[in-house]
């Protein structure tokens, strides 16, 4: 049996002023630093180790993974950044405030946004200054692979690949495997591994800071995961995280 652990980075500065993010690159709070040094210390405790991680190229999740690599003293592990864990684009709405918005379009339609499988944000226009076209992290990839908005669907596509051609093979290695990354593109990764339909996908909602680990057999399907800690604070964050999208 192998075991992988993927945790959503803590509390970013724009998850706290309820901010829609996407790959904008806000750091983290220091609540989401204090997050990511508990999930490390809880990781310890329970007994893990990890021989590779896996994280995106935005500050919040890298940060994270510093700081639980920091609490568990392997600082030293192999990390690998990879663009395609990035959060899914949120086009237009990057830096809207959710709850703003869901009063100026309605909640229904702010849910749409944030969860449906297939329908994605309004895109930012070419010469939007939030583009991403300039930004040297981004300079080996094809203009057309640097999205202007993304939905689930397009996340997933982009997610899969890392997982069949790098991430999987890790494991089969027999690598401990520990991946830093977002909201929606750990969700991307969970309705791959899961099976979860396109309707069920929208009621799941990722905590931040928090590692969830998965138990996979020989073909790398999932027996079972499950959250390390306190299981009340758990749902208590993903209602939270599911809340964000109200009108106040
Ligand atoms: C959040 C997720 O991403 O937001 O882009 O606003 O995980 O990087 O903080 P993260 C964002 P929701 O889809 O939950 O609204």
């Amino acid at each position: 049996m192998y075991k992988l652990v993927l945790m959503r980075h803590g509390e970013s500065t724009w998850n706290l002023a309820n901010r829609f993010t996407g790959w904008t690159d806000v750091d983290l709070t220091e609540k989401g630093v204090a997050e990511a040094r508990a999930a490390g210390e809880l990781l310890k405790q329970s007994g893990f180790d990890f021989d590779i991680a896996y994280t995106s190229v935005l500050k919040r999740a890298v940060r994270t993974l510093w700081n639980t690599l920091d609490t568990m003293d392997l600082m030293w592990l192999p990390v690998q950044h990879d663009w395609r864990l990035n959060e899914r684009h949120y086009g237009a709405l990057q830096g809207l405030n959710k709850a703003e918005t869901a009063a100026q379009y309605g909640e229904d339609q702010v849910m749409i946004w944030r969860r449906s499988y297939d329908i994605p944000p309004l895109p930012l226009a070419q010469d939007d200054p939030r583009t991403d076209f300039n930004n040297p992290r981004y300079a080996q990839l094809d203009p057309k692979q640097i999205p202007l908005t993304e939905c689930l669907k397009d996340t997933v596509e982009r997610v899969l690949p890392v997982w069949n051609d790098s991430i999987a093979p890790a494991i089969k290695s027999g690598k401990r495997v520990l991946i830093s990354a977002h909201g929606n593109s750990l969700r991307a990764l969970i309705k791959m591994l899961d099976g979860v339909s396109d309707q069920d996908i929208v009621g799941l909602n990722v905590p931040n800071g928090q590692p969830l680990v998965y138990e996979l057999d020989a073909d790398l399907k999932p027996i079972r995961h499950y959250y390390l800690g306190d299981q009340d604070a758990i749902n208590a964050a993903m209602a939270a995280v599911a809340n964000q999208g109200r009108a106040n």
